[in-house]
């Protein structure tokens, strides 16, 4: 049972952590009364959490005791899609799932025909990827390859850098200058605002370089509302800039990098006058930002994956990510950029997922940003099984008209362990109610901080749920899969996590984490990774120049890939839908998750799209009229904010809302497209043309005004 803080008569005080796929990975504590979790809280000692969680996990104890969780295993009795079902017992859906696997696995297409279907719905080690992993490879089911979110930045910063490693989040406080690049840091990465707050108090500037005027955007000196899908052409134009008047770091640069002369050479290409058009900003603006950054020190970059999620996605992250070593900002601990501190953590990655149990001919790769595609395409060997859990694809994966459609044949045996009854639950042959994170144990790195947190088991799994790492285990055994590994505890996993001896995790153990709850990874308190280079790469520099990838026959040199739907590279389509949709993280919901529920739907208030006035006016819509959106993929009807939040071109609708609460029973993901990012495999959410029509005026007056003036 769990390992208690303190423990009154009545009372008991749990250390956790927050699950979700967020950055900040807050240590919580869980208080527990007779059983239940009646609150909970962020750890006031915890560096990084100091004591606060987020709006959206705050209540997190009403998440787990909702009347609406998934209560029992739910056989579908209605038509696919419809949400119809009735209760079975444990054994005979495990029986049936079992069987069903088994009979897939002895025809002649093999286990291959069974697809796994998982996100970060939870990112602890345990529930995430251990059992599993272990359980598909052994089985010799297809292999996800998990695009959908990260997968394009990764690629494009490990060029250059070498590794997700970065800046230490707790050194922005110190920084002077500080470019929130692509990120709604308040929205979606708010114990870093902690950070930045603090080094505004002490003169720091803070620049916003994003299309859509945020709430982050609004509390900084300067906002940069570029064009969707060109940052590497703005970065470029900086770099011009640097170079042509001599503000470059020499000395970094001839030490520590390789390819500074041909990236010179390509920034000479990007003069602010160009880039200013590419971008849709004034040259000036460009001149402006780049000489402040190569001349306030400590400079730090906080990117996010809001730029990946286009053609060029990896490109952008990969361009962006030259900065800090062409003025040598690496120096300061303070300064540098931050894409994720994932790759700083050691994990043992072999003993979580054992690849050694995949048969000897490696399963095919489906890629989960295309599963529209996988699931419809029949000349292939076809998906006959899909298998999903932490993740919700059918409200959060491109191209929604194909996932549905795909979802919905009759022949699919569709498995899905949930918490609550989501859009995807609609279309299970087998629904398995799943534990939350107060009912299961679990061990989180994080990537927004340097901090290993523990997740004790607060209370009994509620109902009649199960863990993921415990319907595995049982899926193992019905299986006959006899390797020992399927026996892990909850605990042993955890311990395997971080059996490496690496000097990072020196002093780390499991006991020790249980006691203190969280631990630093061993480094030192003026972390400054690259500061005297020694960069992850294979030449151990900063590269600027790449022959690996020049071998791959990719782009050795950082150069602007345009969007794929835009004017620049698809003229006729622009004319057709002149709109860019970007559908960015709804600062009440983590992506779909928590988009059930009344507080998080009553700040949200309704699924809307941000308009322009000029492109409002020209279309004829007023504030809170209902539109249509639509293009070629798919529509969806939602209320207008006319607003100048949306810079002229380009629609924004915060995500991601569930179809079956939104009109018309779909979202946003209509419209977004299964094309793939540069590098990476990456889904292209955010590339994506759009036309918009009026459906219906609005009786006024308009209460998303009101909503507008507190957002
Ligand atoms: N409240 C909340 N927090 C979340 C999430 C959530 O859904 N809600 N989701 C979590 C997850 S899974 C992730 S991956 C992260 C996502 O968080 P972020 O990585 O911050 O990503 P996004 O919200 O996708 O985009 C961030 C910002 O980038 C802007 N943007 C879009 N396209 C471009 C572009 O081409 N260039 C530039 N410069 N900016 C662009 C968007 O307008 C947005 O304000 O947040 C996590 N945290
Ligand atoms: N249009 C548009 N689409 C997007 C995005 C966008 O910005 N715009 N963002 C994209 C991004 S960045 C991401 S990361 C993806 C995220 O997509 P998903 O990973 O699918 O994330 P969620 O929508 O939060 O769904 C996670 C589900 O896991 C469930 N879950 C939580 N814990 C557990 C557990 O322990 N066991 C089981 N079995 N289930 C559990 C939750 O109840 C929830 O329904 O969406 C992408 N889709
Ligand atoms: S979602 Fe992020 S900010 Fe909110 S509690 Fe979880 S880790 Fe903290
Ligand atoms: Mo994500």
């Amino acid at each position: 049972m769990s390992q208690e803080l303190r423990s009154t008569k009545n009372e008991t005080i749990v250390r956790a952590a927050c699950p979700h796929d967020c950055p900040d990975t807050c240590a919580m504590l869980v208080t527990v009364e007779g059983g239940r979790a009646t609150s909970v809280a962020g750890d006031p000692e915890h560096p990084v959490t100091r004591g606060f969680l987020c709006t959206k996990v705050s209540k997190y104890e009403q998440r787990t005791h909702s009347s609406d969780r998934i209560k029992t295993p739910l056989r579908r009795i209605g038509k696919k899609g419809e949400g119809s079902f009735e209760r079975m017992g444990w054994d005979e859906a495990l029986d049936e799932i079992a069987d069903r696997f088994r009979q897939l696995a002895d025809s002649p297409e093999g286990a291959e025909t069974i697809l796994p279907y998982s996100y970060c719905g939870t990112m602890g080690f345990v529930q995430s990827e251990s059992m599993d992993r272990r359980f598909f490879h052994r089985l010799g089911a297809s292999l996800l390859d998990r695009t959908i979110c990260a997968s394009a930045g990764t690629e494009g910063y490990k060029a250059i850098i070498g590794a997700s490693i970065g800046t230490d989040p707790e050194r922005f406080h110190e920084a002077r200058l500080i470019l929130l690049w692509g990120t709604n840091t308040i929205t979606s990465n708010v114990h870093l605002w902690s950070q930045i707050l603090e080094a505004k108090k002490k003169g720091a500037r803070i620049i916003a370089i994003d299309p859509r005027r945020t709430r982050t955007a609004d509390q900084c000196e300067e906002h940069i509302a570029i064009l969707p899908g060109t940052d590497a052409a703005l970065a470029l134009s900086m770099m011009h800039v640097i170079f042509r008047e001599n503000l470059e770091d020499k000395d970094y640069l001839e030490r520590h990098t390789i390819g500074a002369e041909e990236l010179r050479e390509r920034a000479c290409e990007y003069s602010p006058e160009r880039v200013a058009e590419i971008c849709g900003l004034e040259a000036d603006a460009i001149i402006r930002l780049a000489r402040l950054y190569a001349t306030v020190r400590p400079a730090v970059i906080r990117i996010n994956y809001g730029m990946q999620r286009h053609a060029g996605g990896a490109m952008a992250v990969r361009t962006v990510s030259c900065l800090p070593a062409v003025v040598g900002a690496w120096r300061d601990a303070a300064g540098g950029i931050l894409l994720s501190t994932s790759g700083t953590f050691p994990v043992n990655r072999t003993a979580l997922e054992r690849p050694d149990l995949l048969p000897a001919k490696r399963p095919r790769n489906v890629n989960m940003s295309r599963l529209g595609d996988a699931l419809n395409v029949t000349n292939d060997l076809p998906v006959r099984a899909l298998y999903v859990y932490n993740s919700n694809p059918a409200a959060v994966a491109p191209e929604q008209r194909k996932v549905l459609d795909g979802l919905r044949r009759e022949d699919l045996f569709t498995v899905v362990h949930e918490q609550f009854m989501t859009d995807t639950c609609d279309y299970a042959d087998i629904v398995l109610p799943a534990t939350t994170q107060l009912e299961h144990f679990d061990l989180h790195k994080a990537y927004g901080h340097l901090y290993l947190v523990i997740n004790e088991r607060a209370i009994e799994p509620l109902h009649e749920a199960k863990s993921n790492s415990d319907v595995f285990r049982h899926l193992a055994a019905r299986m006959n899969f006899t390797e020992e590994c399927f026996g892990d505890s909850d605990e042993e996993i955890a311990r395997q996590a971080i059996s490496l001896d690496h000097p990072s995790l020196q002093g780390i153990t499991l006991e020790a984490l249980r006691e203190r709850g969280w631990m630093r990874l061993n480094l030192p308190e003026e972390y400054a990774p690259f500061a005297e280079g020694n960069f992850p790469t294979p030449s151990g520099k900063c590269e600027l120049f790449s022959a690996k990838l020049e071998s791959q026959g990719l782009p050795p040199v950082p150069d602007f890939v345009p969007p794929r739907e835009s004017k620049m590279s698809a003229p006729q389509l622009a004319a057709k839908y002149p709109l860019a949709l970007i559908s960015p993280a709804a600062h009440a919901f983590l992506n779909s998750s928590f988009a059930n529920l009344p507080k998080h739907l009553r700040q949200e208030a309704r699924p809307f799209i941000e308009i322009n006035p000029a492109d409002a006016e020209a279309r004829g819509i007023r504030d809170g009229d209902t539109v249509c959106v639509y293009n070629e993929r798919g529509a969806c009807e939602l209320a207008a904010v006319v607003t100048t939040r949306a810079r002229p071109g380009v629609v924004v609708s915060p995500s991601v809302w569930w179809n079956k609460l939104s009109p018309g029973g779909v979202n946003i993901n209509q419209l977004t497209s299964q094309e793939l990012t540069d590098m990476g495999g990456g889904a292209t959410f955010y590339d994506a043309l759009v036309e918009i029509k009026l459906a219906r005026h609005a009786a006024t007056p308009n209460p998303l005004s009101l909503q507008e003036q507190r957002r």
